[in-house]
């Protein structure tokens, strides 16, 4: 049987290679299976949990579109669309967060991560943001949802939710418990700065990531720059444990040429960073910047880019609408 596949992803600047290995590759390989339907979403409400600029915000709306076109998301076969335009996203959200419990987000480490160390200063929304992921996942009846590691936790809270909410209402199976698909090896991708940091849109340093619309050059110098340690690549994946930025390069290097990390330490066995890194490049660029181009070229094109979002929010809403008028009728409103 197809899966019902649903995923998000922030307009929050600009993609990243974390973001590619850690889910859109897996985006693509669902959207090409004809037995799937597919549903991915530029999670815009979700993104001003920080504070964004209007402006900006506008356009790495059409980016993460673009981004998503770019990399082989068919808008034909996938329904691609912003979470801002399709209401019952908000509206479900509500009527979770009245089944959902404090105690359950309390423990939610994105918070803790993304709040720092003022977390009275943080927005609500920052806090109560899994309430409206599992709203988003619940509304398509969706079975399964492609994420990177890091969504891992907020993935059990929505099957949670589901769970409670059939229960409360005595509802068996109304609101379906879906299954991450989370990618065994390679599913963090971490900072070319730190290798114990989650490679992410919102670091300041543009150093730390690989951008899906980085040129050639940008390319070469990220990774000429990226952070390593004086020893010679290691013989054993064992070894990799203590060696962060090796472990992260190496994991990178794999992920994109489909090879095991066990055959990329074979290959670069006692070889310096330097010769390493000239290969990595090489796979980057092959890799990255058809993207990138492709990416340029749809920018030019934003009333193409409004049409696909108008499109998919016209066949998102049809399916949310319907299941929200339920979740109604079940409350007793
Ligand atoms: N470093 C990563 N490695 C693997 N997967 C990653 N993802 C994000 N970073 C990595 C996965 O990409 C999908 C979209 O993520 P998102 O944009 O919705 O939010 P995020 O996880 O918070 O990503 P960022 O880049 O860190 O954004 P900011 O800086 O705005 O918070 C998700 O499936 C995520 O797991």
């Amino acid at each position: 049987m197809g899966k019902k596949i649903f995923s998000g992803v922030q307009p929050t600047g600009n993609l990243h290679l974390g973001n590619f290995l850690g889910a859109i590759k897996n985006f693509v390989k669902l959207n090409n299976d004809d037995n799937n339907e597919c549903i991915f979403c530029v999670v815009d409400l979700h993104s001003i949990t920080i504070p964004q600029n209007p402006k900006e915000l506008k356009k790495n709306i059409h980016n993460t579109v673009a981004t998503f076109l770019a990399c082989g998301i068919d808008p034909k076969k996938s329904i691609i669309f912003n979470q801002s335009q399709v209401s019952a996203h908000s509206e479900a959200s509500w009527i979770l967060s009245c089944v959902a419990r404090i105690g359950w987000l309390n423990r939610m480490t994105q918070f803790k991560e993304k709040a720092g160390k003022d977390k009275e200063k943080a927005s609500i929304g920052l806090y109560s943001y899994p309430i409206l992921m599992a709203a988003d996942i619940l509304l398509y009846d969706t079975t399964h949802v492609p994420v990177g590691n890091d969504q891992k936790q907020h993935l059990e809270l929505c099957r949670d939710i589901a769970q409670k909410f059939n229960n409360d209402f005595n509802m068996k199976d109304f609101f379906k418990e879906p299954e991450p698909l989370i990618q065994k090896e390679f599913s963090r991708i971490m900072s070319l700065k730190d290798g114990l940091k989650k490679m992410s849109k919102s670091e300041p340093s543009d150093q730390s990531r690989i951008n899906l619309n980085d040129n050639e050059s940008q390319i070469v110098t990220k990774i000429k720059k990226a952070k390593t340690d004086p020893l010679p690549l290691p013989s054993t994946i064992k070894e990799l444990e203590k060696r962060p930025e090796a472990k992260n390069l190496l994991g990178i290097f794999s992920s994109l040429s489909g090879q095991t990390l066990e055959k990329s330490v074979n290959e670069f066995s006692g070889k310096n960073f330097s010769k390493f890194k000239e290969n990595l490049s090489q796979l980057l660029v092959d890799k990255i910047v058809p993207i990138s181009s492709e990416i340029k070229k749809l920018l030019n094109d934003k009333n193409f880019l409004e049409d696909v979002l108008l499109n998919g929010c016209g066949k998102a809403d049809a399916i949310a609408s319907k299941k929200l008028k339920k979740i109604h009728e079940i409350v007793g409103f």
